[in-house]
């Protein structure tokens, strides 16, 4: 195994090449400074991936950079929600420094983020696929990105040249412009950081065409806990909108057609089922729309025949097997682009001096407790998939179960190029761990905060500390709750153990800890106030400017 000096060495030999540009800017020896391609997917719970699990899913493909690299094992997020998470990666700040606490506020523009830095030191640079914030990333030299949450079929994307619309699936589409982007600058020299962002598998969950017949025959494990009635759990679990059963939408998500609904008289509470289900299915072009037709109507042709006699459980059970045939059928197109992505490595002679990440926005419910969706701190959302290649560096084939989140991102690539931090990012390096030195990580707990509520799904503003062993969260808004969970005893996180006597000196432990967490990252009483205060009025006045928060 290599250590972590010799790759100091080795990257302080690189930077010492330094040759200086005609504008004095300093610019380093590119020769032998990794490529990096950051592989994200948008809400791929890690239970979808055969390298973690195997109940659901094969995965073969992003399995080889399990194999070939390391698995994380406790990776996760500091805010499980997609905009900010993104904002997290791309600064290595919490929510609270960067401003983007939910899909609401806006990013603050005037933080630096990593790939500015990246491409300040040479770095060529490009992002394609699913960012969910701005239509000009900052740092990026080419991008072709998704407006908002994108569509499946026949998206449209921003690019530096204005809008397009390109035809074909998503998953598919965002790999050709990676790999076009690839092959273009194929006989440059500079190191290239390239983010691979793929939309699925984000909710409404649409397979590509080619994989609807295979996966709307297929049925699917349950999870143990498909039918929690949340007893043992907080408020926040028990009001939370994310149970498959009563808030799932029908025709936008199960993929009812809306005639059927209408024959069965199931309503349109919300007002947004029947839009949903016309922004994606009813943007398939004639081709796509006969294929999705031939699969969906016999089998919800069935389900309407079927319905009236069914019971809760029956229903459940159906919602469920329905919404895991869509979910892993997007997974299944996510799969086999990656493994083109890889192959293209090979053929092109890059495997060997690029950094390959995978990892998800955040982790995601398959039926866990009832629900699909993310926002809580439990485990299925808290954590996310994180697989790292690095061949030379990384150890194939190894596992690391340190708790690493999607704050560290940001400094472990900077640090892998060779590039310093700002002082005021606040992850680690995973530098020592990925070279298997694991004396050198020091980090016991990790600092969560979710804020996006009142909002849809209703889940509860939080903010928690997470150790190997325990789980301490405290809903402070609407409620004041506290809830413990043992997470090496109680792996469902099934019982708050908060009041039970034998845990009293954990929870007088874990508050102190996490007194002092917040107020090594900044965060405050004062602060979440403010963000409530700011919250509400931006809900209750729409059309105000979005004023970043610092
Ligand atoms: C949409 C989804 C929600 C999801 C949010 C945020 N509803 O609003 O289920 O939680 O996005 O997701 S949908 O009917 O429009 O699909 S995130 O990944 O972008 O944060
Ligand atoms: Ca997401």
């Amino acid at each position: 195994m290599i250590k972590f000096e010799i790759i100091s060495i080795v990257l302080m030999v690189l930077m010492m090449g330094c040759e200086t540009k005609n504008n004095g800017q300093a610019k380093t020896s590119n020769k032998k400074r990794p490529n990096i391609i950051f592989m994200m997917s948008d809400d791929h719970a890690y239970q979808a991936i055969s390298a973690y699990s195997n109940h659901l899913i094969e995965t073969p493909n992003i399995d080889r950079i399990a194999k070939e690299g390391m698995k994380f094992t406790n990776a996760c997020v500091t805010n499980s929600i997609c905009g900010p998470s993104r904002a997290t990666i791309l600064t290595g700040k919490h929510c609270h420094i960067h401003g983007k606490t939910d899909n609401v506020f806006p990013f603050d523009e005037a933080q630096v983020t990593f790939p500015q830095l990246l491409k300040k030191a040479g770095y060529q640079t490009a992002m394609f696929g699913k960012l969910h914030f701005g239509n000009n990333p900052k740092g990026i030299d080419e991008f072709k990105i998704l407006p908002g949450q994108g569509s499946y079929y026949n998206p449209d994307f921003y690019t530096n040249n204005g809008k397009i619309t390109v035809e074909g699936y998503v998953t598919d589409i965002i790999t050709d412009m990676s790999i076009d982007w690839l092959e273009k600058r194929k006989d440059e020299e500079d190191p290239f950081i390239l983010f691979y962002l793929h939309k699925a598998p984000h909710r409404e969950w649409l397979p590509a065409p080619r994989h609807f017949k295979e996966f709307t025959k297929k049925s699917f494990v349950e999870p143990a806990t498909l039918f929690d009635d949340y007893e043992g759990r907080g408020t926040a679990a028990k009001t939370a909108e994310m149970n498959l059963l009563k808030h799932m939408n029908w025709a936008g998500d199960s993929k009812l057609y809306p005639e059927m609904m209408a024959e069965l008289g199931l309503k349109d509470e919300s007002g947004w089922d029947l839009e949903a289900f016309e922004r994606e299915v009813g943007r398939m072009n004639e081709e796509q729309r006969a294929v999705w037709d031939q699969t969906y109507k016999p089998l919800l042709e069935a389900f309407k025949k079927k319905y009236p006699e069914m019971t809760q459980r029956e229903l459940m059970k159906w919602r469920y097997q329905r919404y895991m045939q869509d979910y892993l059928g997007c997974i299944a197109s996510v799969d086999e682009n990656v493994g083109r992505m890889l192959n293209y490595l090979d053929d092109n002679g890059l495997s060997d001096n690029t950094i390959v990440v995978y990892t998800s926005d955040q982790g995601f419910y398959l039926g866990e407790h009832g629900w699909f969706d993310k926002r809580f701190v439990y485990d299925e959302s808290f954590k996310t998939p994180l697989l790292v290649r690095w061949p030379g560096i990384v150890e194939p084939g190894s596992t690391n179960t340190q708790m690493v989140q999607n704050l560290d991102f940001a400094q472990t690539l900077l640090e892998a190029a060779g590039v310093e931090a700002p002082d005021d990012m606040q992850g680690e390096s995973l530098m020592p761990l990925l070279t298997g030195n694991d004396t050198e990580w020091t980090r016991d707990a990790v600092y969560y905060h979710y804020y996006e509520y009142p909002s849809i799904h209703m889940v509860k503003r939080h903010y928690a500390i997470i150790t190997q062993e325990y789980k301490l969260a405290h809903f402070y808004y609407d409620v004041d709750e506290w809830e413990l969970y043992d997470r090496k005893k109680d792996v469902n996180e099934m019982h708050n153990v908060i009041d039970d006597p034998a845990y009293a000196d954990v929870v007088v432990k874990l508050k102190k800890q996490l007194v002092d967490l917040r107020k090594k990252y900044g965060d405050s009483s004062e602060l979440d106030q403010q963000l409530i205060d700011k919250y509400i009025y931006m809900k209750e006045n729409p059309d105000v400017e979005k004023v970043p928060l610092h």
